[in-house]
């Protein structure tokens, strides 16, 4: 087996943002770009020696190329085990999982999510540590510091190795086993949750439709739901992942996944509609006639959690990121537990879970997950639903009307715009930052400041400081505005405005979401000047 060192660049570097490194497609392809960001990676972690690796993407378009990439100079960089999901295929949850199983040094996830997948879309790479997790700011740090330095990576020149095939075979020393994605991923939820009052709930007549929007969760979900626990086939649509995603974005939420919304707020709905990301991790949970925000799901998990054999002791705690709404806070409080709000993106969750503080941590993003990863998981978030449907007898709306009676009710939605001219959205931000302590007890479009500033986060287990998280808004009243930039947009800047109206268990419970949210948002776009600031209030993507 003969080593070479290839010349390359530095890259135009980017810091991995929120979810790793995602580019356009074609610019992953280009000559030494993938390579160099592997190699900066082998690098980072002081190279490939003796360690074990999972492999694995969610099928899109140059999944099994940049594959092939990885491999080999895995093997140029010392590797001794790489652990590969057939075809190529892992998603997030099982690739972490993995990891953790095989105390593994970590892994790469070969993803861009919920971006659109194609030679003309979008491509990307995660690279999660020994815990299972997104590989912390100290380590993107040197990956990036390594991309910027970077002269030549180390590749071995062999033939393609067979990805279909179950089978362990041998690039030089370096053995290569290819698993079952399905299979060890299916095992933990067993361990996770009780299967046979599930499979009982579906025997009931319980109807379900799992849109698997062409992504990697379709063989999960086929496997899982119609094949273990006797849902009825069909119940999973668009279960085959494709290389483009049938054209679609691979994003759970109304916008995206329009057509499992219509079924569900039409007459021939099924009793539970769930849906799930290019990667796997996020997942979108919509009852007969009603869609449940993520951050109401998180908070209706934390709250009955404790009705699956998992969490059957309780929780530890509960972790949500900034932006995500505080019902889980009111959960919290009730349960008497910890409560830790993060940044955004899953990294900041890891610490918290492996120092045992958290059990359940989740995002406004549709992405919910507990200790039993280090990731967010899609597919665990409605097997917790169907766990909680099989035990509780009711419908999701009986559910949710009942938690809102309980705690009261965050209105809450996400405004996205998207393709903003870089300069402008800093502008905005960096305006928004200037005057921001100036806020406090102004009244505008006549709601009052109650406190402003800019979220910062002291990680209470390894004590580092992550600054310039998203500018936060409340106003008197039980409203709030945060904005920040998206982390992993890969055309200009995407400012996301989130917004949240609490009503209490006496006030209005069932006014429609952007009605109860107007004054909140009339207040948020006044105060940041938007339409000044980059020409237009109407958002690209409601959610
Ligand atoms: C978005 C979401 C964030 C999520 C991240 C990765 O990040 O807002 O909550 O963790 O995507 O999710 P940003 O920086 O664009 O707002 V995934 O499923 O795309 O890995
Ligand atoms: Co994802």
């Amino acid at each position: 087996m003969k080593i070479k060192s290839v010349s390359c660049s530095p890259i135009e570097g980017q810091l991995p943002g929120t979810s790793g490194l995602r580019k356009k497609t074609r610019v992953f392809m280009a000559p030494g770009y993938l390579e160099n960001f592997i190699q900066a990676t082998f690098d980072a972690i002081g190279g490939g020696q003796d360690k074990t690796l999972i492999v694995g993407g969610d099928g899109r378009f140059f999944n099994r190329d940049a594959i092939q990439t990885i491999l080999k100079m895995a093997a140029a960089n010392g590797v001794t085990k790489v652990i590969v999901g057939q075809d190529g295929i892992l998603s997030t949850p099982a690739a972490s999982h993995l990891i953790r199983l095989n105390n593994a040094e970590g892994g790469f996830i070969l993803s861009a999510s919920h971006n659109p997948g194609g030679i003309d879309e979008d491509f990307g790479v995660k690279f999660n540590g020994q815990n299972g997790g997104p590989a912390p700011e100290s380590l993107t740090d040197l990956i990036f510091e390594a991309t910027k330095n970077i002269t030549q990576y180390q590749i071995v020149d062999v033939d393609d190795v067979d990805l279909a095939s179950i089978v362990t075979s041998y690039i030089g020393g370096m053995s290569v086993q290819i698993v079952d994605p399905v299979e060890s991923y299916e095992t933990l939820m067993q361990t996770l949750f009780d299967f046979d009052a599930i499979r009982g709930l579906f025997e009931s007549g319980f109807t379900m439709c799992f849109d698997a929007m062409h992504a990697v969760t379709g063989p999960y979900a086929t496997a899982i739901l119609e094949g273990s626990l006797g849902a009825a086939p069909g119940t999973v649509v668009n279960g085959t992942p494709l290389e483009d995603f049938g054209k679609g974005h691979p994003d759970p939420n109304p916008i995206w996944a329009k057509t499992l919304m219509d079924l569900m707020m039409s007459d021939a709905a099924p009793d539970l509609g769930a849906a799930s990301d290019g990667d796997g991790d996020r997942n979108m949970i919509v009852g007969r006639g009603i869609y449940v925000t993520p951050s109401d799901s998180l908070a209706v998990l934390a709250a009955n959690a404790h009705l699956a054999p998992a969490y059957a002791g309780g929780l530890a705690g509960i972790a949500r990121s900034m932006p995500t709404s505080a019902a889980s806070d009111r959960v919290a409080q009730k349960l008497g537990i910890g409560l830790y709000e993060t940044p955004t993106g899953w990294k900041f969750f890891g610490n918290l879970l492996d120092a045992g503080k958290v059990t359940i941590c989740g995002e406004e993003s549709a992405g919910t997950g507990s200790d039993h990863v280090r990731e967010k998981d899609g597919l665990w978030a409605v097997l917790l639903w169907l766990n909680i449907l099989a035990v509780r007898k009711q419908s999701v709306s009986e559910i949710v009307t009942d938690h809102w009676a309980t705690y009261g009710r965050d209105y809450y939605s996400r405004f996205d715009y998207e393709a903003i001219a870089t300069e402008k959205a800093n502008a905005l931000m960096s305006d928004l930052r200037a005057r921001i302590t100036g806020l406090s007890g102004q009244t505008v479009a006549g709601l009052t400041v109650a406190s402003a500033d800019e979220f910062s986060y002291d990680d209470p287990v390894d004590g580092s400081v992550s600054e310039n998280q998203g500018v936060r808004i409340a106003f008197t009243g039980g409203g709030r505005a945060v904005f920040r930039l998206s982390g992993t947009g890969t055309q200009g800047a995407t400012l996301r405005l989130y917004l949240e109206q609490y009503a209490d268990q006496t006030g209005d419970l069932t006014r429609a979401t952007q009605d109860a949210l107007q004054k909140v948002r009339d207040a948020a776009l006044a105060i940041s000047k938007m339409q000044d600031m980059i020409g237009r209030t109407t958002p690209d993507v409601i959610s």
